[in-house]
């Protein structure tokens, strides 16, 4: 699904990612061929216009020019606007109505309809414990009756019996009486499609809008057919206004032009979408893990989104800037540990941190232990306020009411009082030399 649009886009963001920094010039590049994968991948010109227009001022800001990790903070900013462009959040079935609520599916002929009719009737049963009636008003092409009671039948779910040569009038009337003496919460209509727009098509549509009041009147249409589908939908919604969309046949189509273009374009949602020919291939259509789908790089998204949800940005700037006065105390490193660990491990927050990417390389190489971190951190619980900022002052009765407190030896103390003077010393050359991400070698060996 998606996948010639997901390589393409793979391929940029790789470039861009493997770049240690990031110059304008290169992300107008990165945004030109992300441009040009949208066009290939069949979204329609305006949508992809302004898709870049939205991203451009974020993307060529200096947020992102000044990261440590500029290709990953491109991504995010690509992310979070595909997740608008397909809709933002996520949209379920609309039942806000007394019971039994309508849905109508109309759409063309093949475009699945009726397989989708039982797949959303079996997923509405299944997850918000509805009871459904399925109904077939496709008087026309022989059989299409048949082939939703035979679909229904072996899915064990309730379809109305067939009257023959009723007229799809009376056939929706009879189960909105059925429906109401059975106490269903749920009609789905499936209608006659025609193999192209045709004015006799929406006038029966519109007749069988008017008599059973839907709260969905939903366009199935297949994404495969692309730009075509997202021209259906506006026309269909022109006829006979539509309240969402389906999307069928998601499994086999590679670009997704359909699906990128079609909130923007008819400001319709789509609300679930076909994933092949099975009953339980309907999934819910959600913004948020498609475009993680579609940029192929859900890792990344979430690591950014954890940073910046995570990471308390004031108590950062905060320790960065007595950093750069060289003080560096206990707090601090206290304050270090706990972010690294909010973070799932040094590897997350030291790939996120400004400034950081060489410290990042130098802690790897030393293989720094992370159960190491947590007596660390376990140890400067258990000191006071006062001894945390005056470390001097830890003498071997302090030492030995410290291990108790937090169950290592005074081994461990002993060490981590000697790492945390090699720090600060370290802390205090480097606001020295104004090179905060680079580590005199010599003091790095040492604090091992
Ligand atoms: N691969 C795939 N096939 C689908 C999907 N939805 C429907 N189909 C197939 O499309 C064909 C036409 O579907 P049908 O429901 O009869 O279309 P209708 O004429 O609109 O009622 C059938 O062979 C379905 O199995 C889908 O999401 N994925
Ligand atoms: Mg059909």
């Amino acid at each position: 699904m998606f996948e010639n649009l997901t390589n393409k886009l793979e391929g940029i963001f790789n470039n861009l990612r493997k770049a240690p920094s990031l110059n304008e010039a290169q992300v107008e590049t990165g945004l030109k061929e992300i441009r040009q994968a949208l066009l290939d991948a069949d979204v329609a010109l305006p949508v992809v216009k302004k898709f870049i227009e939205d991203i451009k001022p974020k993307a060529v800001g200096q947020e992102i020019i000044r990261s440590t990790s500029p290709g990953q903070m491109l991504v995010k900013i690509v992310y979070d606007q595909l997740v608008e462009l397909l809709g933002g959040k996520a949209e379920g079935i609309n039942l806000k109505t007394v019971p039994p609520a309508s849905i109508l599916l109309v759409g063309l002929q093949g475009s699945g309809k009726t397989t989708t009719a039982v797949k959303l009737a079996k997923n509405l049963e299944k997850n918000l414990k509805k009871k459904i009636l399925l109904v077939s008003l496709d008087i026309y092409r022989p059989a299409a009756q048949d082939q939703l009671k035979v679909l229904c039948e072996k899915n064990h779910l309730n379809v109305l019996p067939i009257i023959k040569d009723q007229l799809p009038l009376d056939i929706a009337q009879r189960a909105i009486n059925a429906a109401n003496l059975a106490g269903t919460d749920i009609i789905i209509f499936d209608t006659a499609g025609r193999t192209q727009i045709d004015l006799n098509m929406m006038s029966e549509i519109k007749n069988i809008k008017a008599s059973i009041n839907p709260v969905e009147t939903i366009l199935i249409a297949d994404s495969l057919t692309g730009q075509i589908a997202v021209k259906l939908a506006n026309e269909f919604d022109k006829a006979v206004k539509l309240s969402s969309i389906i999307l069928t046949r998601v499994d086999g189509d590679g670009r997704g032009g359909a699906a990128l273009s079609m909130k923007q374009t008819t400001g319709k949602p789509i609300k679930f979408i076909g994933v092949g020919e099975k009953i339980d291939d309907l999934e819910p259509f959600r913004p948020d893990r498609l475009a993680n789908r579609i940029l192929g790089m859900g890792d990344i998204v979430s690591l950014v989104e954890k940073a910046s949800k995570d990471l308390d940005e004031e108590k950062i700037r905060d320790t960065e800037e007595r950093l750069k006065k060289g003080s560096f105390t206990f707090e601090d490193y206290l304050m270090q540990l706990k972010q690294m660990k909010k973070m799932g491990g040094m590897e997350g927050v030291l790939s996120l941190l400004p400034g950081v990417g060489k410290v990042k390389e130098q802690m790897q190489n030393a293989n720094v232990d992370e159960k190491l971190l947590s007596a660390n951190e376990a140890i400067i619980l258990s000191m006071t306020k006062k001894e945390r900022d005056n470390p001097d002052i830890i003498s071997g009765s302090r030492r030995k009411r410290i291990s108790l407190g937090s169950g290592t030896d005074v081994q461990t103390i002993n060490r981590l009082l000697k790492q945390f003077k090699m720090m600060s010393k370290m802390m205090k050359k480097m606001s020295k030399s104004g090179n905060k991400g680079d580590i005199p070698p010599e003091l790095f060996n040492q604090l091992k």
